[in-house]
This record gives C-alpha cells, sequence and structure tokens, in this order.
C-alpha cells in the first residue's frame, strides 16, 4: 500500500495547476466494487455532477491498483448485457453522469494486487480539456446507497 500512498501525492500536486472543466466536476459516492478472490477486473461506479453551463466529457481514467483502467458501458445485446468500452462519458451542463452496476462504469483490469474490503484507490479522471480529478474511491462489498436503504426493509 506504500506505492499506493506516493502515487496519490504526486497526483495532488498536479491537480493544483490545473483549472477547468475539473472545477465545475463534484464526484459523490465514489467506491470500489469488492470482488471474490482470484477475480483481476473490477468496477467503479460514482456520480459525476457538473456544476458549469457547458457539458464535459470523461475521456480517461486512471489508477494505480490496476494495469489497465478504461470506461466502459453495458449493452444489451440479444437480451445479454454486455460490457463495451466507450471512448467518453458524457456530464450535462448542470447534470450528472450515473456510473453504476449494469451501466457506466470505470473498469479496473488486471489488478496490481488483490483489493479487500475498506482499501482506498485513487482515481484520477480526465476531462476533455486535459483538466482532470483525482478522488479516493472505497472498496465496498455493496453500493453505499444499497447499504443506506436496507435500513428501512
Ligand atoms: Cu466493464
Amino acid at each position: 500500500m506504500k506505492k499506493l500512498s506516493l502515487l496519490t501525492a504526486c497526483l495532488m500536486f498536479s491537480a493544483g495547476v490545473l483549472a477547468a472543466a475539473a472545477d465545475q466536476i463534484s464526484v459523490d459516492k465514489p467506491y470500489v466494487r469488492l470482488l471474490p478472490p482470484g477475480v483481476q477486473t473490477t468496477g467503479a461506479f460514482m456520480v459525476i455532477r457538473n456544476a458549469g453551463d457547458k457539458d464535459v466529457k470523461l475521456v480517461k481514467a486512471d489508477n494505480p491498483a490496476s494495469r489497465v483502467t478504461e470506461l466502459h458501458t453495458h449493452l444489451n445485446e440479444g437480451g445479454i448485457m454486455k460490457m463495451r468500452p466507450v471512448a467518453a462519458i458524457e456530464i450535462k451542463a448542470k447534470g450528472e453522469a450515473l456510473l453504476q452496476p449494469g451501466g457506466l462504469h470505470i473498469m479496473l483490469i488486471d489488478l496490481k494486487v488483490p483489493l479487500k474490503e475498506g482499501d482506498v484507490v485513487p482515481i484520477t479522471l480526465g476531462f476533455d480539456d486535459g483538466s482532470s480529478k483525482k478522488l479516493d474511491a472505497k472498496v465496498l462489498r455493496a453500493a453505499p446507497e444499497a447499504a443506506m436503504s436496507h435500513h428501512h426493509h
């Protein structure tokens, strides 16, 4: 885990000099889904909000825990849900993009070390104007929303 925190520090330094699309963006409830041991690939989910007057495109994501990071969506092909990489995820002006299981997500492919519940994965979002935003996604078994609504049953 030492390697992860070192990379986090570097990313925080570079984030300070950038000002643009990323400044209009806020991220709510980011998490990485905990998968059974042996599974090398998982997804990161969150709500990305755009407070600005211009549409913003998320064009890439990066993280130190996996060798490859891709933007994905789910498509229904003949009744079967399949994942497909997408070039960009649009966040409308004054709108939000929902990254959730079964829909858009950030794919963490080929994990370097197995993730444990409670681990924090720093994820950097890259936008179409070259700006970027760093966030910390906690490794959880289930979505934060799902955990909350469970209380009411
Ligand atoms: Cu995927």
